[in-house]
């Protein structure tokens, strides 16, 4: 008799156990939804604001195009695929190179050149053989505004929302486009580093157009490349007062200084893993540190960027973001 109350006691409890779950998976649904719910009424509300204004509603992907542009780059969950792209002629192919450790030239470097070189977007795999980079690829995207590629068309094009990471590199002005790029970045949740490419150049051309030294031209460069930026963020609505999150920072950099930094970086892990010092005339690397500007702080910035990401969960929920937007495409008949 004792033994049949406790077992029904526990049949009980069990029920209570299983009731109690069913309540918490049902509650976990519920809020799930609640969110997909908001971030549909957020997208809706920015595509009528923006239509109320005139402005042109963004075009988001249709999953058939999403699909497209993860065979096209042929995605692997496994990689991390960084898209390098920017206007035509800003210095995308030579900043690949340098970021793979090679140069113009080299056996699998990209092409480059003074004519519009790079039309179709293409594959590097870091040549790396440690970790991380065994897991890099680099992507060589057409630049954006020229003849080839309209500007409106050139996230979407080029199938920018299928990328872990993207690097917006300008040499000249902070255009229109670029600013759509970063919108898009934010939209899809893609980290992103924007980068002044050709600093060397930029310092000579201004030292001659001031007459003055390299080192104020230098000077003047940084400071005035980074206030023209934030203010162009301002103007393009990308970072208004009280934001949280920190305003985009510009990397100004030399195609020469990033690949002197990478071999400098590749040659203190050969050291350290050789237990051997590389005599310094024979060094590659780390000879034009005094040339650099923000070459470290870039590579330093993705190697942890592409870290987190790696070993955080936040690829599903890029890809749920993705779903949401797809959700209010569809909604909206804009996909
Ligand atoms: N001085 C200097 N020239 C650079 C630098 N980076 C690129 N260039 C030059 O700028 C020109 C364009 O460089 P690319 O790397 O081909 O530029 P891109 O953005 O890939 O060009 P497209 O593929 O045509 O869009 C070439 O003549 C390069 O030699 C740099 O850091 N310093
Ligand atoms: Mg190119």
């Amino acid at each position: 008799m004792e033994k049949q109350k406790l077992e029904s006691k526990r049949r009980e409890e069990e029920a209570a156990r299983r009731e109690e779950q069913a309540r918490k998976e049902a509650e976990e649904r519920q809020r799930l939804a609640e969110e997909e719910h908001a971030a549909f009424q957020r997208e809706l509300e920015e595509t009528n604001r923006k239509l109320a204004k005139g402005i042109q509603p963004v075009v988001l992907p249709t999953q058939e195009e999403y699909d497209a542009a993860e065979a096209k780059v042929q995605y692997d969950i496994e990689r991390l695929h960084f898209a390098v792209c920017g206007p035509s002629g800003s210095g995308k192919s030579s900043l690949i190179n340098s970021f793979r450790g090679l140069k113009k030239g080299d056996g699998g470097a990209a092409d480059v050149g003074i004519v519009e070189t790079t039309l179709e977007v293409t594959r590097y795999p870091d040549p790396r053989k440690e970790m991380p980079y065994p897991r890099f690829i680099w992507f060589d995207v057409p630049g954006a505004g020229t003849f080839n590629i309209p500007a409106w068309q050139y996230f979407n094009q080029q199938g920018l929302f299928i990328f872990d990471f993207i690097v917006l590199v300008y040499d000249n002005r902070f255009t229109q486009i670029d600013a759509d790029v970063l919108d898009n970045c934010r939209r899809f949740k893609i980290p992103v580093f924007i980068v002044r490419s050709k600093a060397n150049m930029q310092i000579r051309n201004l030292a001659d157009d001031e007459q003055c030294s390299t080192p104020e031209a230098r000077t003047l460069f940084v400071t005035t490349t980074r206030k023209n930026l934030q203010e162009n963020l301002e103007k393009s609505g990308l970072c208004k007062p009280g934001d949280l999150e920190p305003p985009p920072r510009v990397y100004i950099v030399s195609r020469e200084c990033v690949l002197d930094h990478t071999l400098h970086l590749e040659e203190q892990r050969w050291e350290k893993r050789n237990k051997t010092i590389i005599p310094k005339e024979e060094k590659k690397g780390g000879r034009l540190t005094d040339k650099y500007i923000d070459e470290e702080q870039l590579i330093h910035d993705l190697l942890e960027t592409a870290y987190d990401r790696r070993y955080a969960p936040s690829r599903s929920r890029s890809l749920r973001v993705t779903s949401t937007l797809l959700q209010a495409a569809a909604k909206l008949n804009l996909g």
